[in-house]
């Protein structure tokens, strides 16, 4: 059996209760057929872990990270401040203010570190998905055409007319 391809793109998540979100940029990078990897790590509670994984992505050959954090979202921005990588930062639903202290926790970083920030909670881990698969396309034309395909599958999905639920 072959060695498996290595990840091209991180997928982190400050929690397990993340996942059920941050679920949604993985599927489209299974989608896109682009290597990647899932880790829980939390700019709180394992700073270490953090720190490591970093400051050690681009060494390992990632080209971008999708991080997702939800509250007091620091993942994002402390990861984009110890990689040049593409940042991309995903708002996860809080339940006391569902997500939008997510959101202006990671929309808000001072010029000069950035991050891409994605909208609050499924659509934006499904754009963060292909986001990074935007920018494996400019260097790989599988990852471009399976891109294309899967925008054309979705722009054939949608009916000319809306459909009664109950017919
Ligand atoms: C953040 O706190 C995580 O990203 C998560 O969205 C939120 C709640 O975490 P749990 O208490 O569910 O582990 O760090």
């Amino acid at each position: 059996m072959g060695k498996a391809a290595p990840p091209q793109v991180g997928i982190i998540m400050g929690s397990q209760s993340d996942w059920e979100t941050m679920r949604h940029a993985a599927q489209v990078l299974l989608d896109l057929g682009i290597p990647f990897e899932t880790r829980v790590v939390s700019a709180h509670r394992t700073p270490k872990r953090l720190y490591d994984y970093a400051a050690s992505a681009k060494g390992r050959g990632l080209k971008v990270v999708i991080a997702g954090a939800g509250g007091a979202a620091h993942l994002p921005g402390m990861t984009a401040a110890m990689t040049t990588l593409p940042v991309f930062g995903v708002p996860v639903e809080s339940k006391a203010l569902k997500g939008q202290d997510s959101l202006l926790s990671i929309v808000q970083m001072p010029g000069g570190i950035p991050v891409g920030t994605l909208a609050i909670g499924k659509a934006g881990a499904t754009n963060a998905g292909l986001l990074a698969g935007a920018v494996i396309a400019l260097m790989d034309p599988k990852v471009d055409a399976a891109l294309e395909a899967w925008r054309a599958r979705q722009t054939d999905s949608v009916a000319e007319a809306p459909v009664d639920p109950d017919s």
